[in-house]
């Protein structure tokens, strides 16, 4: 029955393709140690978001290069703290060419590339100013300027002086708003809003949205008796008039602007206002469902026309659909730029038409029209019994990938509370805290810039808790938990899937989603949804007997929220062999001189910093290992040495294992705190690093595993059964976190999504038949075959949506430099040699490890950290470039960039294969 998702008439009517967004957009987003595709360059000034020019980090005495001798200055002492320079995770500790070395000529070049290489640093820093100039012109200033604070709290008594005079069980009633008021203040929320003025909007502000003559009639109602208002009223559907409604109507909208102005002053983060009536169902010329004027509507105009922005999104999550906003806007014909610059999202309930107001516009076909197509998106609810899960996939598929697109510069929620449990109009099932949550995922989006206006909610009990939990969030308060299925129901996921398959043509950010999934089980739906009856069964979680149910702790106030812990102790460990490797102590001083510069550190409470304990290093790690790697206080340069180099990738001195325990015990402090409930969260800025360490080994830069003894340790104090979440985002696989939770039921679930090729043999696909969320999707390709992957629209796909068994290769995450102008792919021997033996030992040295070949004459050498002879190598032929078989990346010498191309593939294909006996994934 369920439809492939074809095209409704409208999609296939006038549509224009996919909204394209003006350059500067992406611009916007870029800044300094985020973005490897714009490279800072020695002496170069870069400019990024807001027009600031980003500086290499003023010098500071302790933070010069241990080397400061190269020329031009290395490019790592350039780039912001973190970020490496080069090929240099651990993944690569080869050949980070030019950077770092004293460059003198190398003997025997051939010919051409000098003049080569030239060129190509021309043409390439031509178009990178072209580019940067060209999103200067668009850049938004005050996007710049400080974070603004504060949650404005927008309510007036005057508000409830109006109401049904015909019918006293009218639910849209005076008591919605004293009852919201009284659970604010018994909340002690109002006392920490800071408080707006409501105002009347003027009537040149009603008329952004509504005709002359509609607002004549509403201010003609001012005057009238209950008979020609009840007259009045029943020729429209679904509203009552009072002698104060159109001055109450006029206060609403005027009260909604006040705190957006507030809001995109600068004055204020976030806002809410508490108005009635409410107002999405109002239209142009229309009062109906009991609204009368369209509040919000009335601001994205104003926001737009009057206050310059370019993009708003309107966030409608009352179960009613606000068609009068979806009229409004579907065919803006204000349009002053290329794109409508008004994204309509709704949510409501549906029931295929069998729903208030039963309009064929509210379904999932109605995209907008003309020059709106695609920013009309509405997800209808076939059901009653929504839950928490649906609301949450609605919003983690469906929205916040298009909205991560859209880059909205403010969002307006038409905040409706009649999709609450117990709301006698939605009948869903949607918990207050789930309010919480939805109201949270939205601060990621305008830089927090988000105004929430009352709609519906009918059921006073639930509308007020719901909206204390959503006002929490604009507070900043931490989202109390959500209890109930995990997975949406089957109902909801067939809603979405149909909505994802229309707007997919729209938004790039939804094209990674395989819609198809559930219309090829048709029947298997049809069941599930004759069983249930909408209402999904609870699902189980992986360890059921370890569920604690977890009490929020009492919010923290700022300042004492997030918990920082640092000690300088940690810069005792160092390469007394290569002053410039990457894992340097500049590391963390770098980090917290920023954060400092930042003002941010100052913000932060003072975590004390502590040595790990014997007993707790022994949480993961066997005896025999810190028994050696406590041996190695006080040994010789030689033998520290040998100590090191008896694992991978890794360096010794004496202070190596106090940093260790230091940078371990730091992670505990913080972990200390957060469980005591002396901060919110904490930050540990420590190296040495320790995801790779496993449980009897040191490994890429790594002694210790602060992670996952943080993760031991958390469950031995909290002394009860505790659900640990592990998000590794370092560029590496975590090898030492899975190894030792893998078997672990009981503890951590390490949450990786990559395969990565580093360390060898590590990596493997995880399949997740655990997590019901995720088996609704097919993700069959989040790598893109092209050789460019496109960051924008990949990154909300993998920053907000589960992604499942999919993974992303290093090849896709690694494929952000620009790739064009890189003039020695001609070097490149377009077929690897046969017999090629990428484990091969260096042909120079004979050591083994992690080598590279050179992608010209295929020699397999040593890496810099090695012996250096690619380095050499390189050098000596003016081979260019090379592929490591740690991670199959290809390295340019003189672009110094990885470089990615279709010429590179047949040597990655042989690498691969050869390496893990399987195709390289992308192709397939
Ligand atoms: C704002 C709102 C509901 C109208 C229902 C009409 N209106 N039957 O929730
Ligand atoms: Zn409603």
């Amino acid at each position: 029955m369920v439809s492939p998702t074809p095209p409704s008439a409208h999609v296939q009517g006038n549509c224009v393709a996919q909204p394209r967004l003006p350059r500067a957009v992406r611009m916007v987003s870029l800044r300094a140690g985020q973005s490897d595709s714009i490279r800072q360059r020695p002496g170069e000034t870069i400019f990024l978001k807001g027009g600031e020019q980003v500086k290499p980090f003023p010098p500071h005495p302790d933070l010069q290069p241990l080397t400061p001798t190269c020329n031009p200055p290395c490019l790592a002492a350039a780039m912001p703290p973190g970020v490496s320079p080069g090929p240099e995770g651990p993944s690569a500790p080869a050949p980070s060419g030019r950077a770092g070395r004293r460059a003198p000529p190398p003997p025997r070049r051939s010919p051409g590339l000098p003049e080569a290489k030239r060129r190509g640093r021309a043409r390439r820093l031509h178009q990178e100013v072209a580019e940067l100039q060209d999103g200067l012109q668009h850049l938004d200033l005050a996007a710049e300027k400080p974070v603004p604070s504060g949650t404005g709290l927008a309510y007036d008594k005057e508000l409830t002086s109006f109401h049904c005079l015909w019918d006293k069980s009218f639910p849209e009633c005076p008591a919605r708003l004293t009852s919201i008021w009284t659970k604010l203040v018994e909340d002690g929320l109002v006392e920490r809003c800071v408080p707006v003025q409501a105002r009347l909007a003027t009537e040149e502000e009603i008329l952004l949205v509504h005709s002359p003559q509609f607002l004549a009639l509403m201010a003609s109602t001012a005057d009238m008796e209950e008979g020609k208002l009840r007259a009045l009223s029943d020729t429209y559907d679904s509203v009552y008039l009072h002698p104060n409604s159109y001055h109450c109507a006029r206060l609403a909208a005027g009260t909604v602007l006040a705190v957006v102005d507030k809001v995109l002053s600068g004055e204020l983060r976030n806002g809410l206002a508490l108005i009635r009536p409410p107002g999405h169902h109002a239209q142009r010329e229309r009062m109906e469902g009991y609204c009368l004027f369209n509040h919000v509507a009335i601001a994205a105009r104003h926001a737009r026309e009057r206050r310059g922005l370019q993009r708003v999104l309107i966030v409608d999550w009352d179960v009613h659909h606000g068609q009068g906003t979806q009229f409004i806007f579907e065919d803006d014909p204000r349009v002053s730029y290329n794109t409508p610059s008004v994204l309509y999202f709704s949510v409501h309930r549906y029931d295929n038409g069998a729903f208030w107001p039963h309009l064929p516009d509210s379904d999932s076909s109605a995209v907008g029209r003309g020059q709106g197509c695609g920013f009309t998106i509405n997800l209808p609810w076939n059901q009653p019994g929504m839950t928490d899960a649906d609301y949450i996939s609605a919003f983690l598929q469906l929205l916040l990938p298009v909205a991560f697109e859209f880059q909205p510069q403010l969002v307006l929620v038409a905040a409706g509370f009649d999709a609450a449990i117990g709301d006698p109009k939605g009948q869903m099932l949607v918990s207050p805290a789930c309010f919480a949550h939805l109201t949270h995922m939205l601060l990621a989006l305008a830089g927090g810039k988000v105004v929430l206006a009352l709609e519906g909610g009918y059921n006073l009990h639930s509308l007020t808790e719901g909206v204390s939990a959503a006002l929490g969030s604009l507070l900043g308060d931490p989202c109390p938990p959500l209890a109930g299925p995990a997975a949406p129901c089957p109902s909801a996921l067939q809603s979405i899937s149909k909505a994802l398959g229309i707007h997919a043509q729209f938004w790039p950010s939804l094209q990674h989603v395989e819609v198809s999934a559930l219309s090829t089980e048709d029947e298997g739906v049809e069941e599930a949804l004759g069983e249930t009856g909408g209402v999904p069964s609870p699902v189980e979680l992986p360890c059921p007997e370890a569920l604690p149910s977890l009490e929020a702790p009492p919010p923290r106030r700022p300042p004492a929220c997030t918990g920082l812990v640092y000690d300088e102790r940690m810069t005792q460990h160092y390469n007394m062999w290569d002053s410039q490797h990457p894992e340097r102590p500049q590391r963390v001083t770098r980090a917290l001189s920023r954060l400092q510069e930042l003002g941010l550190e100052r913000r932060c409470l003072r975590l004390p910093p502590r040595l790990a304990t014997e007993p707790e290093l022994l949480l993961c790690h066997s005896p025999e290992y810190v028994a050696r790697l406590r041996a190695t206080v006080g040994l010789r340069p030689r033998e520290l040495h040998r100590a090191g180099s008896r694992y991978n990738s890794v360096y010794m001195c004496g202070e190596s294992f106090e940093a260790a325990c230091l940078a371990a015990g730091c992670v505990l402090s913080a972990v200390d705190a957060v469980l005591a409930g002396q901060v919110q969260n904490a930050v540990a800025v420590v190296r040495p690093p320790g995801h790779h360490a496993e449980p009897d080994a040191a490994c890429g830069f790594c002694l210790f595993n602060s992670v996952a003894l943080a993760a031991r340790y958390a469950q031995q104090v909290a002394g009860r059964p505790l659900r640990v979440l592990i998000l590794d985002w370092d560029i590496h696989h975590g090898n030492g976190i899975q190894h030792i939770f893998e078997e672990d039921p009981r503890v951590a679930t390490t949450w990786q999504q990559q395969q990565s090729p580093w360390p060898r043999a590590s990596g493997h696909c995880w399949e997740t038949p655990h997590w019901p969320h995720l088996q609704s999707w097919h993700y069959p390709c989040l790598h893109t075959p092209s050789p460019v992957l496109s960051m924008p629209s990949a990154w909300p796909a993998l920053c907000t949506v589960p992604t499942g068994p999919a993974f992303v290769s290093m090849d896709a995450l690694y494929a952000v430099t620009p790739l064009s102008w890189c003039p020695h792919l001609s070097s490149v021997a377009p077929v690897p040699p046969a017999g090629l033996d990428i484990l091969a030992p260096c042909q120079k040295c004979g050591c083994q490890g992690e080598n590279w070949v050179c992608l010209t004459c295929y020699q397999v050498l040593c890496s810099r950290y090695v012996a250096g002879h690619m380095v050499a190598h390189g050098d000596a032929s003016g081979h260019p470039m090379v592929l490591s078989f740690a991670d199959l990346s290809a390295w340019c010498y003189d672009c110094e960039a990885y470089i990615h191309h279709p010429t590179l593939l047949p040597a990655k294909i042989l690498a691969h294969r050869l390496k893990f006996g399987n195709e390289l994934p992308a192709l397939l």
